[in-house]
């Protein structure tokens, strides 16, 4: 039995990759699922016998890899170093590429963990190179996105998941397994995983029809840039995917997102806003920053390619009122730059 005991990772593709990537490494088996939310409430207990993937960092573990910038952002203001914390963080377009340089280095690693380095199969590379293709969302255009790579298909396979957490674990290990023995075009294959990605298929087409029903332009908008998807006609919350916007306008810069946000199930007044840019600008020089608009009007933070903020109402009528005066901002805003 090595030192490390167990792997705590993001749920979602790159996480599932950074975990397969550590279980054959350092030889452990036992993995949890957690969400950044879970790690910041604290609601899972992290020892230092831990490893941990893709996620904030908590408040101990054995080994930390990640490559968000925020999470960075947020050691500073903890008062820890980085230094200090051993593992890696590299702001690489995946967590998973993290893992794999790390663990690539295996001469460096027994002299510095101590422990044995299993060695790691050569399929990965290309597991990896599809990780820093999914995380960063690095499609040039919005076919290359739609089209049914393994990598898409599995990605899609594991947003699918509904059912009970205990269900969703079980096929998220077995997922892991899978990636650690197979490159990503044998486990697509996969009936179990092919009707996991149907179902996702068919969720996507219920969403669409969703959009086109709550899809508009501000009426200074005149070159149709910004795309707005108002939800708060909805009593209960809905879920979308707000990038399936660009199927009915490829040409549009942007996608705005604003519905309400729900306590335990229940509306309230409160607007949530997330914006991400669309794809005809990752083929084009350009000053658009989103996370910098949330800045700017005070509601939030992001990055540049997509962030999100919330304004707090007290009233419907405050909420109605709020919802197009913070859209028009957030237009002049992004003309702006
Ligand atoms: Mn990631």
């Amino acid at each position: 039995m090595g030192y490390y005991r167990s792997i705590i990772t993001h749920n979602d593709f790159d996480g599932l990759v950074s975990a397969a990537i550590v279980s054959l490494a350092l030889n452990i088996n036992r993995v949890y699922f957690a969400g950044p939310n879970s790690i910041e409430q604290r609601r899972i207990s992290v020892t230092e016998r831990d490893v941990v993937c893709d996620l904030p960092y908590p408040a101990e573990c054995g080994l930390w890899f990640d490559h968000h910038q925020g999470n960075v952002m947020s050691l500073e203001l903890r008062g820890i170093s980085l230094k200090d914390i051993a593992g890696e963080f590299k702001t690489e377009p995946s967590c998973a590429r993290v893992v794999y340089n790390f663990f690539l280095d295996t001469q460096r690693l027994r002299e510095s963990l101590s422990v044995e380095i299993g060695p790691l199969p050569a399929h990965l590379e290309q597991t990896v190179a599809a990780a820093d293709i999914i995380d960063s969302f690095a499609y040039p255009d919005i076919e290359s996105w739609r089209q049914e790579t393994p990598a898409r298909v599995i990605d899609c396979a594991i947003k699918s998941q509904e059912g009970p957490p205990s269900q969703t674990n079980q096929f998220l290990r077995a997922l892991i397994e899978k990636i650690k023995r197979f490159p990503l075009g044998e486990i697509a294959g996969d009936p179990l995983i092919r009707e996991h990605f149907q179902r996702y298929r068919d969720k996507e087409e219920k969403i669409l029809q969703l959009i086109k029903g709550s899809l508009y332009f501000l009426e200074e908008d005149r070159e149709r840039e910004l795309i707005i998807i108002d939800l708060t006609r909805h009593a209960r919350k809905p879920s979308i995917i707000k990038n399936l916007a660009f199927l009915l306008y490829p040409q549009a810069l942007a996608v705005i997102e604003v519905q309400n946000l729900f306590s335990q199930g229940v509306k309230t007044n409160d607007l949530s806003f997330s914006m991400a840019l669309g794809f005809v600008l990752n083929n084009r020089e350009h000053k658009k920053d989103v996370g910098e608009i949330m800045r700017r009007l005070n509601i939030g933070d992001g990055h540049p390619g997509a962030g999100s903020g919330i304004v707090r109402c007290r009233s419907k009528r405050e909420m109605l009122s709020k919802k197009e005066s913070i859209l028009r901002a957030i237009f002049s805003t992004w003309q702006q730059m």
